[in-house]
């Protein structure tokens, strides 16, 4: 029997890695470093973020961070993140998955679970069925918690920001982002081999490093090729 070479078949699937925690956490930041070390290692990758990331998801964004969804009530508002999901999944990330192409998307599922889900007080049951519908089987392959002080954060988030007002959520109290860093540290703890706790309250470039060290640990990202990037 002789062997036939193997036919070429569609691209290996892209890797889906997501960049969680709370304001001002270095989310942004380390999502731009992590791209250029892909690049510099000869990955694809797309850069894409939510609320947002696909033109119609652009447009719920604006009107989620303005606080107008915050008027509907959480049920609601949570149901606009939902609707930009499922539009930012279907025009962007499966399309790239399937071509191969890394995608690292700041925030996620994660972010509705502990915002809108913790403390928005929508039930469990309610984000399941909007999660089946917008996400199905998709799952990061990696997730990135960003840890950090609450007013640490803060303080960078309104450093960043400069003159400009507060968005919907950096609008809220002490108390909601203390409750909101829990939350996060909780999905950390409830699943570990999807996410990575990264403790965010150091030197951007100390911070890339632990994601890097993660990434290769976890994703077996080959390093060895050119050492001329560092992230
Ligand atoms: N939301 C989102 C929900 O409620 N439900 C959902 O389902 C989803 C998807 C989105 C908001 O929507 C909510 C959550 C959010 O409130 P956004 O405008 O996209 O809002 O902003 P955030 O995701 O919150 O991100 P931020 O812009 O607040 O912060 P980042 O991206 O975590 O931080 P970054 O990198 O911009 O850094 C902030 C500042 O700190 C500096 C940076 O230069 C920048 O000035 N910095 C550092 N300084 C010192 N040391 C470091 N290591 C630093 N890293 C960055």
């Amino acid at each position: 029997m002789t062997l036939e070479p193997a036919a070429a078949g569609p691209p290996a699937r892209g890797r889906f890695v997501t960049f969680e925690g709370g304001e001002g956490a270095g989310k942004s930041t380390q999502i731009r470093l992590l791209a250029d070390r892909l690049e510099a290692l000869e990955l694809r990758a797309i850069v894409t973020r939510e609320p947002g990331g696909s033109p119609g998801a652009e447009i719920i964004r604006h009107v989620v961070l303005s606080g107008m969804g915050k008027l509907l009530g959480p049920e609601a508002e949570t149901l606009l993140f939902a609707a930009a999901r499922d539009d930012h999944v279907h025009a962007v990330i499966e399309p790239a998955l399937a071509q191969g192409i890394w995608v690292l998307c700041d925030r996620f599922a994660d972010s509705t679970r502990a915002y809108q889900g913790s403390l928005g007080q929508v039930a469990p049951a309610v984000l399941n069925a909007m999660e089946r519908v917008t996400i199905g089987r998709l799952k990061p392959d990696l997730t990135f918690i960003l840890d950090i002080p609450v007013e640490i954060g803060m303080q960078r988030a309104a450093a960043r920001r400069g003159a400009g007002a507060p968005d919907r959520f950096e609008a809220e109290d002490i108390q909601f982002h203390q409750q909101l860093r829990e939350a996060f540290r909780q999905i950390a703890a409830t699943e570990p081999q999807r996410c990575v706790l990264i403790d965010a309250n150091a030197d951007a470039a100390t911070v890339a490093a632990q994601i890097r060290t993660a990434l290769r640990e976890r994703l077996l990202v080959n390093e060895t090729r050119p050492e001329t990037a560092s992230a």
